[in-house]
C-alpha cells in the first residue's frame, strides 16, 4: 500500500490509501477517519493539461526568455496544490532575481494580526478541540469548508457568529447573524461583558500578557446601544451566548470571514483578544483555531533572500516583462479581473499549471505539471498538526514535469549550484524543530481604528464573497450565481447589472432567505471578482475582497 495525500487547499488535508492504483480515504489518519470528501472526486476526475509543444521546446523558450538581458520578472505563486515541493521553485527564481510578492490572497490579514499578538499565527494541538464542551465557530463555514473537523465537534454545543445563516449555524444553540464587518464591535463588547461577568483568566492575563488595562479601556469606550444596533444583535442574544459560556472548555474555530476588509489584522486581534481575556491559551483543552502557519514547527528549506516584492493584492501585471504564475487562477481568483486581464495582456505570461483554466488562455507560454499522484511531497495543514509524506503513485510521462524537476532544470540551465535532492529537503520535514509555542507575552490591541462599513449603504448591498460545496476556490464545479433575500424585489433567474467602484458585471439571481437583507453572496470562483477592489489590507496588504458596496439593477 502506498500513501498520499489530497493536495486541495483545505483546513483538513486528509490522508489517502493507494491500493492496487485506487485513491482510498485513509483509516488511520485521525482527521480523515476513512471518509474523503466531492471535492477529491472532482480532482480525480480533472483532464490533464497537455499543449502542442513538447516539453523540451517549451522549456527551451522559457530559458531563452528568461537570459533576455534586464527582464522585470514576477513569481507568482497560487495554493492549487498545498504540497511544500511546490516551493521548490522558488529557489530558482530566488537566485535569478525575481520580484515576488507579500501579503496574501486568502488568511494572511488575519494571521499578521495574530502574530502581532502573539509572535506566531498557531493553532492548539486538535485535542484541545475534541476535549472542549463549546465550540464558537466565527467567521468559517466549517460543513462546507472542512468537513472532517466539522465531524469532530458535530455533538458539542455550538454558536455560530455569521451574516449567512449557514447550515453550521442553523444546527447552533445561538447563531448571532451580525452585519458584516463588525466582528471587532462584537468581539470587544463580548470581552467588555467577560470582564463584567468574572469570566476574565485573571492569572493568564496577569503573567502573560501586556496591555489588558489599554484594551479594557478601550472595550469601554465602545458604547454598548449603539454597537449592538450596528452588529444587529441585542443584550438577549449577548446573555445567551455568556450563559452557554459559563463554566465550560472554550473553543473557537475563526475563519477568513472575518478578515476580507482594509483593517483585516485589527479585526482578527480583537477576536485574539477576546480569547486571550478567556485565557484560551497554554491549557490543554479549548483555545483559538485560525489559520495556522503549518511550516512553523520545521527549518524550513524554501525560504526567499529576495528583498523585492509586490503586494499580491495590489500588483499590476503588466508592470512585468515576464510573469511566472504557477498553481494558479488569478483571472478568477485575484480581485479586479479587467485589471489581472489588461495586465496579463502587456506581459509574458508563463503558465505553470495541471489544468486548463482562466489565466491559461493569456499564457504566452504553458508548462505542463505532474498530477499529484505523479510526484512525491510532503503535506501539512494549516487545521491540525498531521503531516504526511506523499509516494509517488503514477509514473508520469515526459510531456508534464514537477515543480522540483522544473527548478533543477533551470539550475542546470543557468550554471547555478546548491540546490539539494528532492529527498533532502523532504528530509527537513521529518523533524519539528520548534515545538509549539507557549504564550509568554500576549499583547493586547490597544487602539481600534476601523473604517466602518455598515453606515448609510441606503438600498446597496454588503458583498459576501465565500466559499462553496462544489468548487474549490475557482476548480471544479463553480456558482456563477448572485444570491439575495427575497424581500428585495429581485425573482428567481432575473437578469442584473451589479455596480461596485470598481466596474460592473451582468448577474443572474437567485433568492435565498438564509441571508440578512443587507447582503447579497456571489461565491469565489464566480465573476464577482470583477466588482472587487484591489486595495491592499493596510498592514500586510493582503486582499480585502469585502470591503465594498454593491449596487443593483434590474436589466
Ligand atoms: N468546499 C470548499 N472547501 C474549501 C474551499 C472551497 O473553495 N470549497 N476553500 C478552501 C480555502 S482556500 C480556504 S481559505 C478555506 C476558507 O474557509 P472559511 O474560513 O470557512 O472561508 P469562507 O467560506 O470564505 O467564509 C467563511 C464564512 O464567513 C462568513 N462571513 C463573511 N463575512 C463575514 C464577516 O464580516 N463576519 C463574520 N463573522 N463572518 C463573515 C461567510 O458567510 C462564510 O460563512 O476553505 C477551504 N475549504
Ligand atoms: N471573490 C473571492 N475571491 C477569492 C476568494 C473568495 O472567497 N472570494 N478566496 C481566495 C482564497 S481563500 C484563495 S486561497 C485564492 C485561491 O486562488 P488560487 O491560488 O489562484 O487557486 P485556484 O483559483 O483554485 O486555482 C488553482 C490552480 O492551480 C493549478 N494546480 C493545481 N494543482 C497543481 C499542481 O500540482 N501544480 C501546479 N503547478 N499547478 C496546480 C490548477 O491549474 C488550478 O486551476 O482565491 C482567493 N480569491
Ligand atoms: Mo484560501
Amino acid at each position: 500500500m502506498a500513501t498520499t495525500a489530497c493536495p486541495l487547499d483545505c483546513f483538513d488535508a486528509c490522508e489517502v490509501s493507494v491500493v492496487d492504483g485506487i485513491c482510498k480515504p485513509s483509516t488511520t489518519h485521525p482527521i480523515t477517519n476513512g471518509k474523503l470528501c466531492r471535492l477529491f472526486g472532482h480532482l480525480q476526475n480533472e483532464k490533464q493539461i497537455t499543449t502542442d509543444i513538447p516539453l523540451d521546446e517549451t522549456l527551451k523558450i522559457l530559458v531563452e526568455k528568461l537570459k533576455q538581458p534586464n527582464q522585470k520578472v514576477l513569481f507568482y505563486k497560487g495554493s492549487g496544490n498545498m504540497g511544500v515541493m511546490q516551493s521548490s521553485t522558488k529557489l530558482f527564481f530566488d537566485k535569478y532575481g525575481t520580484t515576488f510578492t507579500h501579503g496574501g490572497l486568502c488568511d494572511e490579514a488575519g494571521c499578521v494580526g495574530i502574530e502581532q499578538d502573539r509572535q506566531v499565527c498557531f493553532n492548539p494541538p486538535i485535542d484541545n478541540l475534541t476535549n472542549s464542551d463549546i465550540v464558537i465557530v466565527w467567521g468559517r463555514n466549517l460543513t462546507v469548508t472542512s468537513p472532517h473537523i466539522y465531524s469532530l465537534v458535530k455533538d458539542k454545543t455550538i454558536i455560530t457568529i455569521d451574516p449567512v445563516k449557514t447550515k453550521i449555524a442553523k444546527q447552533s444553540d445561538l447563531h448571532i447573524q451580525l452585519k458584516p464587518k463588525t466582528d471587532h464591535l462584537l468581539a470587544t463588547i463580548l470581552a467588555r461583558f467577560a470582564h463584567l461577568e468574572d469570566l476574565d483568566d485573571q492569572e493568564f492575563i496577569q503573567n502573560n500578557t501586556t496591555g489588558y488595562d489599554w484594551f479594557y479601556d478601550m472595550t469601554r469606550d465602545v458604547r454598548i446601544k449603539k454597537a449592538m444596533k450596528a452588529i444587529g444583535t441585542d443584550l438577549g442574544q449577548i446573555g445567551k451566548l455568556f450563559s452557554l459560556l459559563v463554566g465550560k472548555k472554550v473553543a473557537i474555530l475563526a475563519g477568513i470571514g472575518v478578515q476580507k476588509y482594509i483593517e483585516g489584522e485589527q479585526i482578527m486581534r480583537t477576536i485574539d483578544a477576546f480569547a486571550a481575556t478567556l485565557g484560551l491559551f497554554n491549557k490543554d483543552y479549548g483555545g483559538i483555531w485560525y489559520f495556522g502557519r503549518s511550516t512553523y514547527p520545521f527549518d524550513y528549506p524554501f525560504e526567499i533572500e529576495s528583498k523585492k516584492s509586490v503586494s499580491i493584492a495590489e500588483v499590476d501585471f503588466g508592470d512585468f516583462d515576464i510573469c511566472f504564475i504557477q498553481g494558479a487562477n488569478p483571472l478568477k481568483s485575484h480581485p479586479n479581473t479587467q485589471r489581472v486581464i489588461d495586465g496579463l495582456k502587456k506581459s509574458f505570461v508563463v503558465f505553470f499549471g495541471t489544468t486548463n483554466n482562466e489565466t491559461s488562455k493569456y499564457a504566452d507560454l504553458i508548462i505542463p505539471a505532474k498530477t499529484f499522484l505523479q510526484k512525491k511531497d510532503v503535506r501539512l495543514s494549516y487545521g491540525h498538526d498531521e503531516v504526511i509524506f506523499c509516494d509517488q503513485i503514477e509514473q508520469g510521462d515526459d510531456e508534464h514535469i514537477s515543480e522540483y524537476e522544473l527548478t533543477k532544470y533551470l539550475f542546470d540551465a543557468f550554471d547555478m549550484d546548491g540546490l539539494k535532492s528532492e529527498d533532502e529537503l523532504m528530509q527537513y520535514f521529518k523533524t519539528k524543530i520548534n515545538e509549539k509555542p507557549f504564550v509568554d507575552n500576549f499583547e493586547f490591541i490597544e487602539e481600534m481604528e476601523i473604517s466602518t462599513l455598515h453606515k448609510g449603504i441606503g438600498d446597496r448591498f454588503y458583498l459576501l464573497t465565500s466559499k462553496n460545496k462544489n468548487s474549490l476556490c475557482s476548480q471544479f464545479k463553480t456558482d456563477p450565481y448572485l444570491y439575495i433575500h427575497p424581500s428585495n424585489g429581485f425573482k428567481d433567474d432575473d437578469k442584473v447589472l451589479a455596480t461596485s467602484k470598481i466596474n460592473q458585471r451582468e448577474f443572474i439571481i437567485k433568492t435565498n432567505d438564509e441571508l440578512r437583507e443587507d447582503c447579497i453572496v456571489l461565491y469565489s470562483g464566480s465573476d464577482v471578482n470583477y466588482l472587487t477592489s484591489h486595495e491592499g489590507s493596510e498592514e500586510s496588504q493582503s486582499t480585502t475582497y469585502q470591503d465594498i458596496i454593491i449596487e443593483l439593477e434590474k436589466i
